[in-house]
């Protein structure tokens, strides 16, 4: 094998190097896996510029801590602090990036997130019925018409109790097409389709001609339950599963689901109020491709397909069979030109199987081991991982030569060229996220780190720029242009439009309110003091709410709050942002709370004190400012 000092050509540096000062091209957003976030990277530098909480907590800003965001964790299994997050996708007009919107797929208790664009936060997440495993998520097609989950487990409907050898009889896969609003982006489940047992594992939306129809590439119709390692690699070929989704909506439209009782969590967050909500849906409509003729076909595909890409033209469909030899690479017009021939070989539960042969433009033939993922970069050429050859292979849709290789350290998953599965790529760089690491950085202890790549593909043969190093897994990710969404951002909150229902507009309005146990503290933070920062008066046992309100109005100026002993974490309130810590003592004493983010000169003197007293004495609540601050100083 190469080394990695060999496989680098002496301009690489060069090609990645970012002058200080200098922006990176593209925004990189990678899936964080096990992390359940999400993270951002510039391209080509590979400087890790943010992570975006998503469906895991995080500390480090109060995600999921605060009273304002807890409720976008909320499922109707109670919150759920952590996810499998996996792909990612930019919103679209037109089969290209429009730079609005970013959703991300939670694997383990299957819901889809939005997160804004403008804020870099998660403003929206929908909760998915009938549903397991939820990989083959959330792609969406040209329009952002729908964002689309499908389940890798199959389960049976309505959470029923089951024996679970049973599956052939009971358990269902489905794919769920969300509707997202034109302006707010807010999700709807507009229908499921109901799918026979077996496995769905990714899927793209067709564009240009085939802009109806979404794919999914599946395994497991040997529908096992068990030791799937080997029950489920039986057959020679798998299938996609192409869906008219047009059609779909027709039949929606025309009365032909039928409404199922269930219940799932739909939380958003509003960004006038500041605060998250949840509302528990009751119903999903399930269409039935049963009563709903050509609505969904099988196109059988060598051997348990993993990808499901469709080229930037909308005219080619990859499905990369994990166990197979070759790339079989299907024509849309092929597809469309089979099912009005009827050219069919059975059906699979009732859903036409379209003639292999039928529905192929041609197989790329000994492309490398393990095919997984495959991307575009606009000029007629195809890039797929190969996870057990450890490499990534370019070659031709056209006439589907192989016309270039380059080996990954190690077993790469998922490649993505910035737009590369839209209408129109920028094929300049290419990433490949790897799984296994092996020896490419500093060694970490057990866990070595998790790792990306990145690859010049400007040229006739690709070129290894750069390694880089990730958190959580990576699986999936997306880039676009930087100045799609660079110049859109949020810089601070209009203070005069919180309309938190715990703001305190200026220092004059700070207070302390006791109800019962309850104490809720109004607090203002501003460079570089905190209002109230003496309270007495406060119980053992209590329940202090702090609602700190950072009345800053520039960008970049958040402040934060910790109190001793919490046992909670801290909150990072953006400028002109209300947030909320819950805070209940457990002892007598002196608690001094204070700024966690270096403010200002004198960051290290906002801070303050609260006393906690016995339960049951008699000490006055009281607040205000015991400290006078140089600016106050400077004011009088
Ligand atoms: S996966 S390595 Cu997208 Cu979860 Cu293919
Ligand atoms: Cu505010 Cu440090």
């Amino acid at each position: 094998m190469k080394t990695a000092e060999s496989a680098v050509a002496g301009d690489a540096a060069q090609k990645v190097y970012v002058t200080p000062g200098k922006y990176d091209e593209f925004y990189n957003f990678v899936s964080g896996g096990f992390s359940g976030n999400v993270t951002v990277y510039g391209l080509p530098s590979g400087r890790l510029l943010k992570t975006i909480p998503v469906f895991s907590v995080f500390p480090e800003n109060g995600y999921g801590y605060s009273e304002e965001t807890k409720a976008m964790l909320n499922t109707t299994n109670g919150p759920v602090a952590w996810d499998d997050q996996h792909h990612l996708e930019l919103s679209q007009t037109d089969g290209k990036q429009d730079g609005r919107w970013l959703f991300a797929n939670a694997n383990n208790t299957p819901r889809i997130a939005r997160i804004d664009l403008k804020t870099f936060k998660t403003t929206e997440i929908l909760q998915i019925p009938n549903s397991a495993g939820n990989h083959s998520s959330p792609f969406t097609t040209e329009n952002t018409e729908y964002v689309v989950a499908g389940t890798r487990f199959s389960v049976p409907m309505g959470d029923a109790d089951v024996p679970i050898s049973s599956f052939k009889k009971n358990f269902r896969s489905t794919a769920s097409f969300i509707s997202v609003d034109k302006s707010s982006g807010n999700m709807k489940i507009a229908f499921q389709i109901l799918l026979p047992g077996m496995n769905l594992d990714l899927s793209h939306a067709g564009k240009g001609p085939s802009h109806d129809w979404f794919f999914f590439s599946c395994y497991n119709t040997e529908q096992a339950y068990t030791l799937l390692e080997v029950n489920a690699s039986q057959k020679d070929k798998d299938f996609v599963v192409a869906v008219n989704w047009k059609k779909a909506e027709e039949y929606a439209k025309a009365g032909k689901g039928h409404k199922m009782a269930t219940t799932y969590a739909h939380n958003t967050y509003d960004e006038s109020t500041q605060k998250a909500s949840t509302v528990i849906e009751k119903e999903v409509l399930v269409l039935d491709p049963k009563d709903c003729p050509d609505m969904v076909y099988m196109i059988p595909c060598p051997k348990s397909p993993h990808g499901a890409d469709v080229d930037p033209t909308g005219e080619y469909i990859v499905g990369s069979g994990k166990l197979a030899a070759l790339i079989p690479v299907f024509s849309f017009s092929k597809i469309t030109k089979a099912i009005q021939d009827k050219q069919f070989e059975g059906n699979f539960y009732g859903i036409p199987v379209i003639k292999y042969e039928a529905a192929l433009h041609g197989e790329v033939k000994k492309p490398g081991l393990g095919p997984l993922h495959t991307e575009f970069d606009g000029r007629g050429n195809a890039y797929t991982s190969m996870f057990l050859s450890s490499e990534v292979v370019k070659w031709r849709i056209s006439d589907l030569q192989v016309l270039d290789r380059k080996p990954t350290y190690y077993s790469v998953g998922h490649l993505m060229i910035p737009g590369g599965d839209t209408k129109n790529p920028s094929g300049k760089y290419l990433v490949a996220y790897n799984k296994i690491t092996k020896d490419r950085y500093l060694p970490t202890g057990p866990e070595l780190c998790q790792s990306a790549q990145l690859y010049d593909i400007s040229g006739d043969k690709m070129q290894l720029l750069l390694d880089f190093p990730t958190t959580g897994e990576p699986h999936y990710g997306q880039a676009c242009p930087a100045d799609l969404i660079k110049d859109k951002q949020v810089k601070y909150y209009d203070i005069n439009k919180n309309h938190s229902e715990y703001v305190t507009m200026g220092e004059k309005k700070a207070k302390v309110v006791r109800n019962g146990n309850k104490v809720d503290v109004y607090m203002t933070a501003i460079r570089s003091h905190l209002v109230p920062d003496n309270i007495e008066g406060v119980f053992v046992g209590d329940d202090v709410y702090f609602h700190v309100t950072n009345l800053e109005q520039d960008w970049d100026v958040p402040h934060g709050f910790a109190v001793k002993n919490s046992n909670s974490v801290d909150l990072l309130i953006m400028p002109g942002e209300t947030l909320t810590i819950k805070f209940t003592p457990q002892k007598q004493g002196i608690y001094p709370f204070y700024c966690t983010d270096f403010c200002s000169a004198l960051h290290q003197e906002m801070s303050g004190y609260l006393r906690v007293s016995p339960k049951g004495s008699n000490v006055p609540l009281k607040f205000g400012t015991g400290v006078v601050t140089p600016e106050a100083v400077a004011k009088q």
